[in-house]
């Protein structure tokens, strides 16, 4: 696609997931630092989450993270959100900072240490029921740390059996999306470490179960593109949590390390029509503003990948199907970066204006005084932080 009307339309159907982590304090194992006005439970979070819905009309969904978001009441958090302008989405378990989970949680090798984290993922999805939401997130830290720790083989077949389980009490419109990651917090195995291990065991659960790429998740130098790529073909991607990383999972702003690689994922994205909400690919923001304002560290991630889906969308796919097929290597590596060096700044202010929107979203936040208010009445209390 390369018509601008055509591109702008399919820009206001974007949908992006904000996470309500992004918005308490975090940091890292060295020191996190406090900043003024942060919330102090899941409703202020959603709050400052409708912020960043206000301002760009594509983050109409906040991920909770449970316990870090446990409420008594999920009924009453949604219609919070509701009111607020926002829903709930994915929700994503947590297995990974309990006591017991030392040696792992769904692969343990003590039986009464795994049901117990299956009985956190059930209740996870007790939650989806009353949130509406459609999406569990797994990402387990489950590994070991030194050879001959644990049987490898072994803890595969332990996480089967509890994925199995997981997923046989999942309702009809509620899938699992399993998160690999290659290495931390363990150093030798990683139980899921690796888009092929999550897609064996999608693959043997059912149609429920779909993989989610991380991007702050692969060894350097790795090409996700590929791997999106792939999993697209096979109807086995649920989604994304964005972010970018310079080292290793830096949870950084997505597209902020390199726009480049954002840009390509998306066109792969975008290629098979994959960023339309229908095609039920979520498209999550999986990061932590350590040292930046969180509300303008979240509008600015938005804005990056609204950025590198319309450069993907601007890419003249004739134009580049012809190059390929007479082999022409520098005519359609043109056709790409042509693509890639457009300044699509504009086009995006047009799409915002159209939406009734402030064409700078930065500047129309910094404007709207919100900062100003949540650092005055949010005195007291226990600041929201990672881990809570
Ligand atoms: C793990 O590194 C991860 O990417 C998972 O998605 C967790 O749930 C999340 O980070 C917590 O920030
Ligand atoms: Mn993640």
């Amino acid at each position: 696609m390369s018509d601008q009307a055509g591109v702008e339309s399919e820009l206001k159907g974007q949908r992006i997931e904000l996470p309500s982590w992004a918005f308490g304090n975090s940091g890292t194992r060295f020191k996190v630092f406090a900043q003024q006005g942060v919330p102090r439970d899941p409703y202020e979070k959603i709050a400052d989450a409708a912020q960043v819905q206000r301002f760009t009309r594509v983050a109409p969904t906040v991920a909770l993270h449970i316990p870090w978001d446990k409420v008594d009441d999920y009924r009453d958090l949604a219609r919070h959100a509701a009111e607020q302008g926002v829903a709930l989405g994915t929700i994503n378990s947590n297995t990974f900072q309990d006591d017991d989970y030392m040696l792992g949680s769904v692969c343990h090798p003590d039986a009464g240490i795994r049901a117990k984290a299956v009985a956190h993922l059930l209740e996870c999805i007790d939650i989806m029921d009353a949130t509406g939401s459609r999406d569990l997130k797994l990402w387990f830290a489950d590994g070991t740390n030194y050879p001959g720790q644990d049987d490898i083989r072994g803890r595969q077949d332990r996480l089967a059996e509890a994925l199995a389980k997981v997923y046989a009490r999942l309702g009809p419109n509620q899938r699992i999306v399993l998160e690999y990651k290659f290495f931390e917090p363990s150093f030798y195995t990683t139980d899921v470490p690796d888009w092929g291990t999550a897609f064996a065991h999608c693959l043997a659960l059912g149609e429920k179960a779909k993989v989610v790429v991380d991007t702050g998740h692969h060894a350097p130098g790795v090409n996700i593109e590929f791997i999106v790529a792939g999993l697209l073909r096979a109807g086995k991607l649920g989604g994304f949590d964005f972010n970018s990383r310079f080292y290793a999972d830096d949870d950084l702003m997505v597209g902020a390390a390199d726009p480049f690689q954002l840009f390509r994922i998306m066109f792969e994205v975008v290629k098979v029509d994959a960023h339309r909400p229908e095609s039920n690919v979520s498209f999550m923001l999986d990061q932590c503003h350590n040292i930046e304002p969180k509300i303008p560290g979240q509008i600015r991630s938005v804005m990056n990948v609204q950025e590198a889906t319309a450069k993907a969308l601007l890419v003249d796919r004739d134009a580049l199907g012809a190059a390929q097929r007479v082999g022409d290597v520098l005519g359609s590596n043109a056709v790409l970066m042509d693509a890639y060096n457009t300044d699509v700044r504009p086009l995006l202010a047009d799409v915002r204006r159209d939406l009734g929107l402030d064409p700078d979203p930065m500047a129309a936040y910094a404007r709207s005084g919100y900062r100003e208010a949540i650092v005055k009445e949010r005195v007291g209390g226990r600041q929201a932080g990672w881990g809570a």
